[in-house]
């Protein structure tokens, strides 16, 4: 009876939200109970001891961060902050992290990650580095996957939402990002906002990203304002070229919901960039006065600086001279996802509001072009006839596709939102072979390689919006959620639901073999430049500069240096530099003090951290180290001595030895 009344609370959970189509997959029993294999488990089973056989890199959205799972197992492994401050490592907290989130507007605690880009070689993933997009405060972040560390962030000036963003060029030459929101050029144009069509206008970033520590604008083109949502890089045949989806070609401002879906078609836009690229090298372009940071995590110091740069080097769409880079491709019902297939031949691009899928294909994109088969243009683009383009349509593939991504087979799988399914399709003959529902309302879905020219297939995840009564519940906020399909037959085989955190859009699977091998496991104490390092206990000290101390600090199991620390005044500003003298892997010490205004620092071995600290109150300020890292880590602790902002009290330090004797009084 109690069963049959929670059923009854959660259909009229489902009846009352009429846009969540999925009362037949539930109607019975539940959805629990919806089809799953009866071999499932063993298929996602990875053995106690055992790895998984790809890292899956799943964006966190509104987290601003990536998690790492393994696949086929759904485990999490870690959290990569690249956007948002994370207490739990001090990302953003310690003083060598701040500058990453340094920005032209400073320092900026968070964002929204939705996509995720790896590096590539000749079109196949090779294992360097993650590139993730901030929505919100334009910037793109490079996570290095030696470390899973960020280690780079550049922010993208003229921009505002910076969802079309990241996608990379088959030999990682550039990531570009896109804006979603047009805007007057010069942030600061003070204009009307009824002056859209005028004012307001679009760019696309070309970053160079191949070289570590050297991210740069390498040239910004000046588009029509529209709102760019996604790309791909042409690669294979359609190398050099890029195709970025757009809607609001009706350029509202207001009301979008309704103003921006006024038209049957909006636009895939095709960009030559290789030819752009050429321009600029001939001296064509103009430089424009912008600001922007640079942000950069060395880890020889394990630290990092930004930098505000002046300048970008603009390609305007209007300029007569760029006349063939740019071309509008019709695309039905506010496109979304535009991606390209393993042979670089096709570009798939899914309407929102749409049922069918338009495929496109590259060599009729170029005869048109060679024979000006134009419907005439838009501010000035040319707009390729929609027909002389199209390889086909899929028929009633679903409603509401958002995304597609490949198995390297010839076959294509379209994540469709609104009906809520994967569907796959051949994309020679555009004819649908199978469907699968999935819970519920699916964004973005990853096939390991799926984006690049040789896709290692095997599974499908689904990245889900919805999972009411998929999982115990937790109050107002359930978990997002990924679901994992086998795709190695003829028919989609659900395996296994896991929760994720944050909300995914975009993920990225790996082969685990290409980063494992690299993986670093301590930092080198020998190499460490630190300004503020102690390789050794000898070497710790305290240092008074006017009102600022330095503490010099090593950590070891189970002990700091120093731990007894006296002469430290009301006023003072201590900046405690922690060095982690551990040459083992997997031995972080941890370190925070009461009443500290920011967050724990986590330090690798060999590496050194430093946490800020302005005491408010003259008394005895305990510190201890934050990770369990031996049997007698309860012991890794210390005292910090705060006296009065006139006291005589004398700098004073050590461990194993008697503080200095109080030699004043602390009235
Ligand atoms: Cu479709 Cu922001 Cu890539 Cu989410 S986006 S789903
Ligand atoms: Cu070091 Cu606990």
């Amino acid at each position: 009876m109690k069963k049959n009344r929670i059923w009854l609370v959660v259909l009229g959970l489902v009846a009352a939200s009429a846009s969540i189509p999925f009362l037949n997959s539930c109607h019975k029993g539940g959805s629990t109970a919806s089809a799953v294999g009866g071999d499932a488990a063993a298929k996602v089973y990875v053995a106690p001891g055992k790895y998984d056989e790809f890292y899956s890199f799943v964006s966190g959205g509104f987290n601003g961060q990536m998690s790492v799972y393994g696949l086929p197992s759904g485990r999490m492994f870690r959290i990569i902050p690249v956007f948002s401050v994370f207490p739990e490592n001090g990302y953003g907290y310690s003083e060598e992290t701040k500058p990453m989130l340094n920005t032209s507007h400073g320092l900026v605690p968070w964002d929204d990650l939705h996509h995720i880009a790896m590096s590539e070689t000749k079109g196949e993933q090779d294992g360097r580095w993650a590139f993730g997009n901030a929505n919100n405060t334009p910037r793109i972040g490079r996570v290095d996957l030696k470390t899973f560390r960020t280690t780079e962030i550049i922010e993208v000036p003229n921009s505002a939402g910076n969802h079309s963003s990241p996608f990379i060029t088959e030999n990682s030459e550039y990531v570009v990002a896109g804006t979603r929101f047009s805007v007057p050029v010069d942030d600061n144009a003070d204009v009307p906002i009824d002056s859209y069509k005028k004012n307001f206008q679009g760019s696309i970033s070309f970053i160079k990203a191949d070289e570590p520590g050297k991210m740069d604008i390498a040239f910004q083109l000046r588009l029509p304002g529209v709102n760019f949502d996604l790309s791909r890089a042409g690669k294979g045949k359609s190398h050099g070229w890029f195709f970025f989806s757009c809607y609001n070609s009706e350029q509202a401002s207001t009301l979008l919901e309704v103003n921006a879906s006024q038209k049957d078609k909006d636009f895939i836009l095709a960009i030559n960039w290789k030819k752009a690229e050429e321009y600029t090298k001939a001296g064509l372009g103009k430089k424009e006065k912008v600001t922007y940071a640079h942000n950069y995590l060395d880890e020889t110091t394990h630290t990092a600086t930004s930098t505000i740069k002046n300048e970008v080097l603009v390609l305007d769409y209007r300029d007569p001279a760029l006349k063939d880079l740019f071309y509008f491709i019709p695309c039905p019902k506010s496109p979304h996802g535009c991606d390209t297939d393993p042979t670089g031949e096709y570009i798939v691009g899914s309407g929102k509001l749409a049922a069918i899928i338009p495929v496109f294909s590259f060599t009729k994109i170029q005869k048109a072009i060679a024979n000006k088969t134009y419907d005439g243009d838009f501010d000035g683009i040319p707009v390729i006839n929609y027909e002389a383009v199209l390889h086909g349509e899929v028929q009633k593939p679903g409603l509401g596709p958002l995304h597609t991504e490949f198995d390297g087979k010839g076959f294509a799988y379209t994540s469709f939102f609104v009906s809520s399914e994967i569907v796959k399709w051949n994309i020679e003959k555009l004819e649908v072979v199978d469907r699968v529902p999935t819970y519920y309302s699916i964004g973005h879905l990853s096939i390991p390689g799926g984006p690049t020219a040789k896709p290692h297939g095997k599974y499908v995840i689904a990245y889900n919006k919805i999972t009411k009564d998929r999982y115990l519940p937790t109050g107002p906020e359930l978990t997002q959620s990924a679901q994992l399909y086998d795709i190695s037959g003829e028919k989609m085989k659900l395996l296994l639901d896991f929760p994720t955190t944050g909300e995914p859009h975009y993920a990225e699977a790996i082969p685990a073999e290409l980063l494992v091998k690299n993986s670093v496991k301590i930092f080198k104490i020998e190499d460490n430049k630190h300004p503020y390092v102690a390789k050794g206990e000898k070497e710790t000290k305290v240092t008074r500069q006017g009102n600022q101390v330095h503490v010099y600090m090593t950590a070891i199991r189970s002990h700091l240096t120093p731990d007894n620390i006296e002469g430290v005044k009301l006023g003072d500003e201590v900046y405690f530099h922690v060095t982690n003298l551990e040459q083992d892997w997997d031995v972080p010490h941890g370190f925070a003090i009461k009443g500290a205004n920011n967050a724990e620092i986590l330090i690798m071995p060999g590496e050194t951290c430093t946490l800020k600290w302005k005491p408010d109150r003259i008394g005895m300020f305990p510190f201890y180290c934050t990770d369990f890292c031996s049997a007698l880590h309860q012991e890794m602790q210390g005292y910090l001595r705060v006296s009065p902002a006139n006291s005589k009290v004398e700098l004073s330090f050590g461990t194993g030895k008697k503080a200095a004797e109080p030699t004043a009084s602390t009235k």
